[in-house]
């Protein structure tokens, strides 16, 4: 098919798929219309009749062991307890003689994952056993009851997690299909009794001829289940927990809300269309791990699993029986508050991961370190990108790169849509539109600039194409369950889909990225992976069929949310081979799931140009920087339709303090390149992307500390403010590390912004525009004006930035330095700066310079805290200023060693500023002291 028939015939395919522009829900499952849910929800609570095998417990060293058995069916499974450094417990039960071997996620989690000793068996009754966990701080206790099975976490005294103490834990061991076959679920496909399926009558897990165990339809598409019911689900208790976070992604606030009344949220890596605002509903991505937070601490819980996953949470009379249990054995009268979460998924093993703490901070870095941390990107990745689906030519691109240059609006980054490629086959370019693929990319870069392309994993079946021809030769694609090529549709039409699982694949996915491989490519094109969850147009859910076969046999239902995982994961490796390891890797995502973090940032998908959906920026963020993914953006206007000038603007506002900063935006968009708007809306435009500029030194450094510590860049308020209970329910506001609070415009025709200022009495606020103080805790009443992005640095901080305009980040490398002193109301601040090459790994092998500052009794101290790095820069501190000087000094002067000058300086009675000029040091000076006398 001609191209252009052929665009017009996925566009007429779409709109049947997606016929009224708005999610069509009838395409996506609800909990009742999967099977597995359906029996997993409906059980009642005390169901499960799962006990401890009180003979079989093991206590050693390293390990807590023991048997379970059903006491329904006498099917028996093995648990095992292990503990990881910081303060973390791995609980993993599979069945003991499985049918079948049941999936364990392989590949999400950090490779190096260290077990530690230290379980010592403290009682053992015939009731329960309790083992101590010395190595913790605080020290831990687990009580293992018997019967029912329950497993009680405690850490410092207090009970923290409750496992199965609702009693909804079921593991659907494998089992032979009966003969005759069991009653089949096949409601006639879309209508309303396959929408009903049976929710009168659950049926129960360990029942045999439940419909829609043994095979499932679901519209037109059947489900062969083979392997039949292997559904697994457990419900975890957060006693002491306000609220939990977490489980992105959806379109939805950031702290989880009850599902008594509406369906679980759901985890399944989907494609869905024009998203709704406040949606429970999947979207591309899956991270099944929450944060919950409480007064005195918080704790975290990976439930690792790769298959389709469901999640109720509630609060409120479940609350009673914990608490009143709790408050017995504490005496107090007080009703502890507590979030109880019920875990579905349709295959696997209970494979568990309890992070306890006890700060939200150590939580950060108990995930990071199960799951890594996200390395450090390139320096310019963290400017500002401009994309639209799509550039259409080399002309364009060189226009709108000149035009940008014309009206001094600086980026670093422009991007290239599928419209690039030959037919939509990755790796090419159309001949027409694209012939000098090299030389567009040599001009950007000569302005200090970088361009992404788009590879998607779906491959068009043309037997011209070589990725198609070697996937064929080499037996790449994934099967359908007769073991033939699965086939699905998606942009190139008829396509086939890599098969990420085989490390084969992975390998040859990664090779196409070598300079010789991909023609037209240079080091500085870098790459962006949609479509990934997979999207298959012509799928169930606009997906892969669940029976597709992957490598190893595994069945696409056990991997479906890791797939583009491993897509990024194998492109990331390319990125490193094909320059020797020497550069830095910058993908970007749309799936993701655990310890995608590792090789790509996330970006939130096809969202829309609405107030709501600008909102939903901060949520859907925060729910994945607290979940591994602190590199993570929104499309800057919105994807779909057109923003009016002022939702574009607060969009940049919002966006110059959001990780990866992007416009993006359909191919029937209006243009909206910021040369195109009048002198006033493009000035606010470009003052955004310029604050963002002057932060890169401060972003740098959030991000060199992140790649250490697992503590995201962006994080929500309680983070920071770990007592103030205000903060828990905050969805409009954020920090940007722990010095400046972030607090955008988010409605249309605002003049006032009510701005909540956390913490206590011990706080003070300045705005970073005017240098405004603000020292009271609570809510204030702020005016705005359309230039107003309200940010405020927080007293006891010293942030580093560069305040000269350029066109590009990466020209910015070696200009001086400001540095902001943020005097807190003992009139002290402390911060730092990071600073190293900019790209590379050199930094790796020390080669950065980590300068701390503090400041007291009039003294700004900076030093050097890696000096013998070698790491050399002609980075130079340009101006220093200092916010709450309550009067005019009389002298300021820098001293390095022995040597003492004088500098210029100048007082501002009214903002109670000070602003030093040119100390002049390097900035990689060993050691330094500003005196204000
Ligand atoms: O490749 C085209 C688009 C892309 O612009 C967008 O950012 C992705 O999320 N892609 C989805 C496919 C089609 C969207 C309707």
């Amino acid at each position: 098919m001609e191209e252009k028939a052929m665009f017009r015939a996925v566009i007429i395919l779409l709109s049947v798929v997606f016929p009224a522009m708005t999610v069509d829900h009838s395409k996506f499952k609800t909990c009742d219309q999967s099977s597995f849910c359906r029996r997993n929800r409906g059980m009642q609570k005390g169901m499960s009749g799962y006990e401890v095998i009180q003979d079989s417990l093991e206590v050693t060293d390293d390990a807590v062991r023991a048997m379970l058995i059903n006491t329904k069916n006498q099917v028996e499974f093995i648990l095992e307890i292990t503990a990881l450094d910081k303060n973390s417990l791995h609980l993993v039960i599979n069945e003991k003689n499985p049918l079948h071997p049941r999936y364990v996620v392989r590949d999400a989690l950090f490779e190096d994952l260290k077990t530690i000793k230290g379980f010592h068996l403290e009682s053992k009754n015939t009731e329960k056993a309790v083992v101590e966990m010395g190595n913790f701080h605080p020290a831990s206790k687990i009580e293992l009851k018997f019967k029912p099975f329950t497993l009680d976490l405690y850490s410092g005294g207090d009970l923290v997690i409750s496992t199965n103490s609702r009693g909804l834990f079921n593991i659907e061991h494998l089992r032979e299909k009966k003969n005759p076959a069991p009653a089949v679920d096949d409601a006639p496909a879309d209508s309303e009794e396959s929408n009903k399926m049976d929710s009168d009558h659950p049926g129960q897990p360990d029942e045999d001829d439940v419909p829609g165990m043994w095979e499932e339809h679901f519209q037109s598409h059947f489900d062969s289940k083979v392997r039949g019911p292997e559904s697994i689900s457990c419900d975890f208790s957060f006693i002491g927990a306000e609220e939990v976070y977490g489980i992105p992604e959806h379109a939805d606030n950031f702290a989880l809300k009850e599902t008594k009344s509406s369906d679980p949220y759901r985890l399944y890596n989907l494609d869905v269309f024009e998203y709704e605002s406040w949606s429970k509903m999947a979207l591309y991505g899956s991270i099944p791990f929450v944060v919950a937070v409480g007064e005195k601490r918080s704790v975290g819980l990976l439930w690792l699993n790769g298959a389709e996953t469901w999640i109720d949470v509630q609060k409120g009379p479940e609350t009673a029986v914990m608490s009143s249990i709790v408050n017995l054995m504490s005496g107090s009268n007080r009703r502890s508050p507590q979030v109880d979460t019920h875990w579905i998924s349709e295959s696997g093993v209970i494979d568990v991961y309890f992070l306890l703490g006890p700060g939200p901070k150590d939580v950060m870095s108990q995930y990071g370190a199960l799951s890594g941390n996200t390395p450090l990107p390139p320096h310019f990745a963290l400017g500002f990108h401009h994309s639209r689906w799509n550039y259409n030519d080399e002309n364009d691109v060189k226009s709108v790169d000149s035009r940008m240059d014309e009206v001094n609006f600086p980026y670093d980054f422009l991007w290239l849509d599928i419209e690039h490629t030959d037919g939509k086959k990755y790796f090419t370019w159309d001949a027409v539109k694209f012939p000098h693929p090299k030389d567009m990319i040599e001009n950007l870069v000569s302005k200090g600039r970088k361009m992404v392309t788009i590879i998607d994993p779906h491959i068009k079946k043309d037997n011209g194409y070589f990725v198609h021809a070697d996937a064929q030769a080499n037996d790449l694609y994934v099967k359908n369950k007769d073991g033939n090529e699965y086939d699905g549709w998606c942009w190139p039409g008829s396509s086939g889909y890599l098969d990420f699982f085989n490390p084969k694949v992975q390998e040859y996915w990664s090779q196409q990225f070598t300079l010789d491989k991909y023609q037209g490519s240079t080091l500085d094109l870098y790459t962006w992976n949609d479509m990934n969850e997979p999207s298959v147009f012509n799928g169930p859910e606009i997906t892969m069929t669940k029976d597709a076969k992957h490598f190893g046999g595994w069945e696409h239902r056990d991997v479906h949310n890791i797939y583009g995982f491993l897509h990024v994961k194998s492109s990331f490796d390319g990125h490193l081979l094909r320059s020797g390891g020497k550069r830095r890797p910058f993908i970007l995502t749309r799936a993701f799931f655990v310890g995608s973090q590792r090789y790509a940032a996330v970006w939130t998908g096809d969202n829309t140009a609405n107030w709501d959906q600008l909102k939903l920026t901060i949520p859907m963020c925060l729910s994945l920087s607290i979940s591994g993914i602190g590199f993570c953006g929104a499309d800057v206007g919105g994807f779909f339709q057109n923003p009016d000038e002022e939702l574009l603007i607060r969009w940049y506002q919002a966006g110059a303090f959001q990780p990866f900063f992007r416009v993006h935006s359909h191919i029937e968009t209006a243009r909206r390149e910021p040369y195109l708007y009048g002198d006033e809306t493009r000035g606010l435009l470009k003052k955004a992307v310029m604050q963002r500029y002057t932060f890169m030194p401060y972003w740098y450094t959030l991000f060199a500390e992140y790649e250490h510590t697992g503590v995201p860049p962006m994080r929500p308020l309680w983070m920071e403010f770990t007592a103030d209970g205000n903060t828990l329910k905050m969805d409009d506001q954020f920090m940007l590390g722990s010095a400046l609070l972030i607090a955008p415009v988010l409605d249309s025709r605002a003049s006032t912004i009510d701005i909540y200022f956390p913490g206590t009495d011990a706080e003070v606020w300045y705005d970073i525009d005017t240098f405004k103080k603000f020292a009271k805790p609570g809510f204030e009443l702020l005016g705005v004006t359309m230039a107003s992005i309200p940010v405020y640095q927080r007293g006891g901080t010293i942030v580093p930035r560069k305040m000269r305009a350029r066109r590009a980040t990466s020209l910015m490398l070696n200009d001086p330095i400001t540095l902001f002193v943020a005097l807190d109301k003992g009139m002290r601040a402390n911060g730092t700066l990071y600073m190293d090459e900019g790209d590379g790994y050199e930094y790796r092998n020390g080669k950065y310079a980590l300068i701390e500052f503090s400041y007291q009794n009039g003294v700004l101290n900076g030093r050097n805290a890696n000096p013998s790095g070698g790491f050399e820069s002609k980075t130079w501190l340009e101006r220093v200023v200092i916010l709450g000087m309550k009067a005019a000094p009389k002298s300021a002067s820098i001293v390095v060693g022995k040597i003492e000058e004088a500098l210029h300086f100048s007082y501002d009675i009214a903002s109670e500023s000070l602003t030093v000029r040119k100390p002049g040091i390097l900035m990689t000076t060993s050691n330094w002291n500003l005196i204000i006398g």
